[in-house]
């Protein structure tokens, strides 16, 4: 049997609506796409400890009102490894979102996402989420993080 390897990740959008804020990944994972805030759950660390922190160090904001709305798990051909991603969605903060080493911050209205520079599992549940809507999702990337399959949900709780 294969050993299951799940990585835990955190995700937070800051939707006011009608617009929301998105980082541009300058480095590492990910780099040169727009997306949220977030980053590994570290060992000993709550999830949504997890995901305050990365956002403070990604755009220097405090974030204290999370809404857990999705998590997503997503496999890369030929990797056993799973990347479980919990999402929140989040409307107040403190603070003015600043440029990091990590994350250009930037909004966006919601009708003028550049999902086109985004990860390619973002246009699917990126909508439920700005809908009030909460979801569980599978996707599998092939070469070029293509989506080659996926499996989307909107549930009532998660
Ligand atoms: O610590 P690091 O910056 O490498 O964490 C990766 C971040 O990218 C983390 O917030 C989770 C997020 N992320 C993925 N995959 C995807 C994805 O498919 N869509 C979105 N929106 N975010 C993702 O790792």
């Amino acid at each position: 049997m294969e050993k299951e390897n799940k990585k835990l990740l955190t995700l937070c959008v800051i939707y006011q609506h009608p617009k929301v804020l998105l980082g541009m990944k300058k480095r590492g994972f990910g780099k040169g796409r727009w997306n949220g805030f977030g980053g590994k759950v570290a060992d000993g660390e709550t999830i949504e400890d997890a995901a305050k922190r990365e956002t403070q160090e990604e755009v220097g904001i405090e974030v204290n009102n999370l809404d857990k709305v999705g998590i997503i798990e997503l496999k890369f051909q030929g990797n056993p490894e799973i990347l479980q991603i919990h999402i929140f969605k989040v409307n107040n903060f403190l603070g003015e979102p600043r440029e990091s080493e990590e994350m250009a911050p930037q909004w966006f209205h919601i009708n003028d996402i550049p999902f086109q520079n985004m990860w390619s599992d973002d246009i699917y549940w990126l909508p439920l989420l700005f809908e009030g809507k909460k979801f569980k999702g599978k996707f599998l990337f092939g070469e070029s993080d293509i989506i080659l399959s996926q499996d989307l949900l909107e549930v009532q709780d998660l």
